[in-house]
């Protein structure tokens, strides 16, 4: 019934030289993140800091969608306009995130399950009729020498990431489909290679045989680098071929694009991996290779704004910049001189 609107939103979420922005913090992440620059976790404070965020001047440049938390798709702009209806009116696709989080997985100690598919289908009714477009189901699998993840860890998510992004399409939602392999952890490149390959290779094959149309989803992987407590961290250039090698393998050249998620990177680094893979790969990939980054993308904006109306200016030029050092990146056009700008801004 969707088959071409879908189509075009993913093509239109993939556009040359846009990413998405991930503000689709449950209020327990958004909290955890205010207390950390001493912002108080409020409702309305929640309001205020998607508000600096989404009314920035020129984002439109940069994003072609933003994710959403329910509580924000409910809430209103400081004019009183609902959030989906500014981002439609300045030209971003508004989309939400429709997983319920990730759950102890039984028999599986440190491992867990997304959960959230009971009432999906009314849930995606009520969001498309909200105005959201696409959607996002994140899963979480840990590396722990060749122990973990496990197989049933694998393939339990990639099941209900099969089933999420069937009930999206069939409800006019383009899916993107996060697997998160996390950064922490004391792996090594290679570790992380195979873990994606396998946790890559397992979701293909659930949505292919869950009747998944490739051409109208979005994947959000993580990129193939060293765990965080790695005494030998790669370098980009090698996180770059990596993680392209990955998805060569993996990703059927159907899916229009990959937006990647900056998993705990330095937003110096998400950038710079981003922009290696596009500078390297230039012209041979099959897909768009762009961002979709929450952290790497708000974290400067959040410490600058603290809370403080008088603060909206300084954070939105800092928002600002960084979106548009990743539209660079994901042309492959970024030098790390282009950082400079950043660092002109006063708060
Ligand atoms: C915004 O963070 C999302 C997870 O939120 P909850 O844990 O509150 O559900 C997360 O899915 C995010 O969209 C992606 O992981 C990308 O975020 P980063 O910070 O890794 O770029």
């Amino acid at each position: 019934m969707y088959a071409q609107e879908l189509a075009a939103t993913a093509r239109a979420m993939m556009a040359r030289g846009k990413g998405l922005l991930a503000a689709d913090e449950s209020n327990g992440t958004c909290n955890k993140r205010f207390e950390q620059v001493g912002i108080p976790t409020t409702e309305e404070m929640r309001r205020a800091y998607r508000d600096m965020l989404l009314t920035t001047p020129g984002i439109n440049e940069c994003l072609s969608g933003v994710i959403l938390f329910d509580e924000t798709i409910r809430q209103t702009t400081k004019s009183g306009v609902p959030f989906a209806n500014h981002l439609m009116q300045i030209g971003i696709i508004p989309g939400i995130k429709l997983d319920k989080g990730a759950k102890p997985l039984a028999g599986h100690p440190n491992e867990t399950v997304t959960e959230g598919l009971d009432g999906l289908r009314d849930r995606i009714a009520e969001y498309y009729q909200m105005g959201a477009r696409f959607a996002k189901w994140r899963a979480v699998y840990t590396i722990d020498g060749d122990r973990l993840p496990s197989r049933s860890c694998i393939e339990t998510n990639a099941h209900a990431l099969a089933r999420y992004a069937a009930l999206c399409q069939e409800g006019g939602l383009v899916p993107i489909v996060e697997p998160e392999v996390l950064i922490n952890g004391n792996h090594t490149l290679e570790r992380s290679y195979d873990v994606h390959r396998d946790v890559l290779k397992v979701v293909f094959d659930q949505l292919f045989v869950q009747d998944v149309d490739f051409d109208k989803m979005i994947l959000k992987p993580s990129m193939v680098v060293s765990g965080l407590e790695c005494p030998q961290q790669a370098s980009v250039e090698d996180v770059a071929r990596a993680t392209v090698k990955c998805l060569k393998e993996c990703v059927p050249s159907a899916v229009p694009g990959c937006a990647f998620l900056s998993g705990g990177q330095s937003a110096e680094r998400a950038t710079a991996h981003l922009n290696a893979m596009n500078a390297i790969f230039k012209d041979e990939l099959p897909w768009t290779l762009t961002f979709s980054y929450a952290r790497a993308l708000q974290q400067p904006a959040m410490e600058a704004w603290k809370g403080n109306d008088a603060n909206v200016s300084s954070a939105q030029q800092l928002f600002h910049i960084r979106a548009k050092l990743n539209s660079a990146a994901s042309q492959g056009q970024y030098t790390p001189e282009m950082e400079t700008e950043m660092k002109a801004v006063t708060v």
